[in-house]
Parts: C-alpha cells; structure tokens; sequence
C-alpha cells in the first residue's frame, strides 16, 4: 500500500497546481516537491504567502515573544498592543515552567498587555505604556522588563525603545528594560521574529554575568529547546543523570540569570535550528563557544546527541556513564516499542508543523514503523529543507551589541578548552558532529515536501491519501478530524507530553499507538455530507 502512495503522490501535486489560477500554479510549484536524498532537489522557502491562499503561519511577534522569550518566567513580557495579541498568545504554547525554590518570580501564568484603544493609536501609546510598565514594577519588582510590539505600534510609530530608557532610569536600580521592535507584520513569517529575539538576546541579556556556578566539568547550553509539555524536564533529568551540567536552555524553563551566564558553558548544542541559530552563531564569534546540531526528539536520537556530548569532552569517565544510561533507559524505552510496534508499523503519517518539528518527529515515528508520506514546514528556510549545504547567511545586526566589547569576555575560555571546528570535524563522522540534516536528507524518494501548505492543499492531501495520523497544530485540528483522520498537534502535544528524551519517546509512541488503533474515526460523517442536515441550515 505505501509504496503504490508513495508513487501516486505526483498525482497530487499535478491536481493541485492545475486547480489554482495559472500565476499562483507557477509560485506554488517551487514549494510543492517530491523528495530525492540522493540528489537534493531544490525547494522555495522563507518566501512571502500569495494573498488570497489560506497558510497555517504566525507573525512574527509570536516569534519574539511567544516562541523565544516568552518561556523564561522571570521577566514580565508586556505586549504593547490591542489587547488580542496579548490574550490570544497567554498560555497557549504550554511552554511549562518550574521555579527552584517558592519565593522565586514566576510571570508565565500572567498576560501583561497595554490592551490599546482607539484614542491611543490616533494619540501615540508611550504613556501608556511607560504607566504599564510603572505598575508592573510596583506590583512585581522584576529584574527584568520585556516589551513586544505588535502590528499597530509600529504603524503609529511609538518607540519602544526609547520608552525602555526612560523607564531604567526613572525606576532606577539594576533593572533592566528593553523593547523588541517585533511587529507582526514584519518578514514573512514568525521566522522573523526569532531573528530579532536572537539580536535581544544577545544584546540584553547574554555574557553579563561572569561567575561560574555549579561544576566546572561538562558545561553545555541547549539551545532551541522550550519546555513545551514538559520537554526540558526530561532533558534536564536525562542530563543530570549522565554528570552532564546544563548551564542555560534557551529558552525552556529559562531565567535571566541562566541567560546572563550562557557564556561559560563550553559547547552549544542546538536543537530548534530555526529558531535559535543566530544566538548559536553569535556566541560562536563573541565568545568562542562551537555549536553541534542535537536532536532529542526520539530515543535513539537521544542517545546519539548524549554520546556526540561525550565525545566532545572526550573524557572515559563520561563516556562510560553515558554508555551505561543510554543502556538503562533503552532497555525500558525498547519493552514499550516492541509491544506497540506490530500495531503501528506500516501506518502512515503526514507532518506539516512550524520550522523543524515536521523534520524531528519523523524520528519517533520511524521508530515505529510508520511511513512519513507527505511533510513541511510552515516557515522553514532552504536549509532546513535541503541541510547545511545550504549556508546561511547569519550576519549580527548594527543594532545588536557591539562585538568588541563583547570579545573581552572571551576570556571566558579560561574555564575549559573548547574545540575548534577542525577538531570538531575530525571527531567521528558518524556522530556528524559539524553537519546537520534537511528533512529532505531523510525522507524516502518520492515522497511529498511541500512548504507553506495552504489549507486547500491540506485538505486535498487528506481526501487523496487518508494519512493514520495528521500533524499539524490547532488551526487544522478540527477540519481534518472533521474528515475523520486523527489529527495530533505537535505544537503544544494537545494535552500530552513530554515527548523529548527517553521517557518522552515512550509517551509519544503511547499516545501514537492509541490514535492509529481508534476506530472510531471510521465512524465519522461530517454534518455536510447529509442532505438533510444541510438543507435545514439553509431553508429559510
Ligand atoms: Fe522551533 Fe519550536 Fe518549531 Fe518554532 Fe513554533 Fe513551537 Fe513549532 Mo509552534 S521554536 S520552529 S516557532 S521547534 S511554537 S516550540 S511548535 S511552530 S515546529
Ligand atoms: C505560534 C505558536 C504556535 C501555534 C500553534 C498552532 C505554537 O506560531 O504563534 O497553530 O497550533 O506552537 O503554540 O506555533
């Protein structure tokens, strides 16, 4: 059966592009490919969604401050904008969150919005935001204040950053205040606004504290990973375990002090590439610190991204630990797989989520026998299609920190020896210590890559092929359960998770399992496919 699909998926693209009026055909063909792993073919990306067309993407304040910034629970995020873009980025992610200790500041569970009226975008909304942020310093005393722009800041033209300055210095003290010029319509895509939380980042917080704290050994940053489920905590405990030290994640379950120390760690590990690469790139330059590409969705990619840490230190000692905890915690991961496999083997699925999700959870899915038919991104680039052949083009903006001051701190290097990228690429190939993989490099010849997917084409890929599983996030859920095919959001896990590590496979290929088998699915009508029910919609 799979391989009769795999050979009709042509069939789609052909109907598909036929169906859309010829100039819209044109532009969509680039985006709609069929996979070759041996020889790459090229995809169009990053590039701006045709108008009319109905695309699953975010803007790109839901990049800064919903994706980036916002799973660290010690600043206060205030949204400078109509209430909405506040309200409808509060809690929804599921980017969980654990303070140490009870008295420790925890502001995820609060929206901070300016909630804008009318009067304040025909007047301006720096006063009000300025009276915002007072009341948020007398009520919380943070550290640190974040502040996002949305849409209409940026048309009206209220300056955000001039705001942050006044208000450091009339509340006074070391808080620290910093605007993110993040408009949502800005770029193409949320894709922009993770560029411009990096250049944050980097600026505001990054290589400000210099005192090493917990143990000298095995010092790593895990970038691109947001605790989303519960995520971090099983990567936490997986670490922890191994004697590996975790200095800061960016930015799952994260806080200022653990951002404002990254810079002693001495290897970065990245895992969302997409989101988190320019921090990766710019900590390389300022301070020295290589990064790896990891992957910790899937057990057996976990226990590659723990020996590739292993290696890179190249101490016995660890090695030896990390081969006797991938051992333990396989061994459990393997009883549950075996029983389930027979059940999910040979199912097909289809992935079409955010910017690297569509390509990791292939992983999980392998290991379950299942067949990734059809997936993209909404708002990959090039190389997260096609790999690192691709090399992006990162450049540290003019208005981020100035990078000299910043090399100064390269004494940082003190703390251990980092490795150069020629030692990291003589390290054993089969790790790929310096390349990372293109979901184009894993998925079998023939089968769909299609970024940016408009909601027709979802649709149509759903009636053609009727995939076991669908995965995507909530703004499809509904219309593709409606069409009775189980829909699983990778974006928030709808209730479940962790999925990362070890103990995540096993959640994953549980929750898997039981969507695959239901039958129930089978049963499913839509309202509009009786004529009776539409009719009576419609006769008045
Ligand atoms: Fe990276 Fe993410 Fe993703 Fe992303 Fe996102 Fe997300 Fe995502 Mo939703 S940072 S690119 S912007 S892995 S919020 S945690 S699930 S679209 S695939
Ligand atoms: C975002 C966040 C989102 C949305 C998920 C979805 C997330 O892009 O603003 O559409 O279901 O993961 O929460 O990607």
């Amino acid at each position: 059966i799979k391989d009769g699909i795999i050979a009709d998926l042509q069939t789609f693209k052909d109907e598909v592009i036929t169906k859309y009026p010829k100039k819209v055909g044109k532009k969509r063909a680039k985006s709609i490919i069929l996979s070759d792993t041996e020889q790459t073919p090229e995809i169009q990306a990053n590039v701006r969604t045709i108008p009319g067309i109905i695309t699953q993407r975010g803007c790109t304040y839901a990049g800064c401050k919903g994706v980036v910034l916002g799973p660290t629970r010690d600043i206060v995020n205030i949204t400078h904008g109509p209430i909405g873009c506040g309200f409808y980025s509060w809690l929804t992610r599921r980017n969980q969150t654990k303070p140490t200790t009870d008295e420790e500041a925890n502001f995820i569970p609060y929206c901070f919005s300016t909630d804008m009226q009318d009067k304040n975008i025909v007047f301006g909304g720096e006063d009000k935001l300025k009276q915002a942020i007072r009341e948020a310093y007398e009520l919380f005393h943070p550290k640190a204040i974040a502040i996002f722009s949305t849409c209409p800041v940026g048309l009206i033209g209220d300056d955000v950053h001039r705001v942050a300055r006044h208000m450091m210095e009339e509340i006074g003290g070391d808080i620290n205040i910093f605007g993110f010029s993040c408009e949502g319509y800005r770029g193409v895509s949320q894709s922009a606004g993770h560029h411009i939380a990096n250049n944050g980042l980097f600026k505001n917080l990054i290589g400000r504290d210099d005192e090493v704290r917990g143990s000298l050994k095995y010092r790593v940053n895990l970038l691109g990973e947001y605790n989303i489920g519960g995520d971090a905590f099983e990567l936490e405990r997986v670490f922890e375990k191994c004697g590996i030290n975790l200095v800061s994640t960016f930015s799952g379950n994260s806080t200022i002090e653990s951002f404002e120390n990254a810079h002693t760690a001495d290897l970065n590990m990245v895992m969302c590439h997409r989101s988190i690469n320019y921090v990766a790139e710019m900590m390389e330059t300022a301070f020295g610190i290589p990064w790896i590409k990891v992957q910790p969705i899937g057990a057996r990619s976990t226990a590659k991204m723990l020996r590739k840490i292993a290696q890179y230190f190249g101490d016995q000692e660890l090695i030896d630990k990390v081969e006797e905890v991938v051992a333990e915690e396989m061994a459990e991961v393997e009883a549950v797989r075996e029983k389930i496999y027979a059940k999910t083997k040979g199912k097909l699925s289809m992935l079409f989520v955010g910017g690297s999700r569509a390509h990791h959870y292939q992983d999980l899915f392998e290991e379950l026998g299942m067949t990734t038919i059809a997936a993209g991104y909404e708002f990959g680039h090039r190389d997260d299609y096609e790999g690192r052949r691709v090399i992006p083009t990162i450049q540290i903006d003019a208005d981020s920190r100035n990078i000299e001051e910043i090399t100064v701190s390269k004494d940082a290097t003190r703390y251990n020896p980092r490795k150069t990228e020629s030692e990291l690429q003589e390290l054993n190939k089969e790790l790929e210590f310096t390349e990372y993989k293109g979901i184009m490099d894993q998925m079998e010849k023939g089968t769909l890559v299609i970024d940016d997917l408009s909601h027709y084409e979802m649709e149509k890929l759903i009636e053609m092929y009727h995939p076991d599983v669908f995965c995507a996030g909530i703004k499809e859920k509904f219309c593709v359960q409606k069409m009775g095919i189980p829909l699983k959001q990778l974006h928030n896990y709808d209730v479940g998770g962790p999925y990362a590590g070890f103990k995540g496979a096993i959640n994953f290929y549980k929750d898997i399992e039981m969507m695959v088998g239901a039958n129930i699915w089978k049963e499913i009508k839509a309202p509009w496919e009786s004529d009776a029910y539409v009719e009576a919609q419609y006769a008045c």
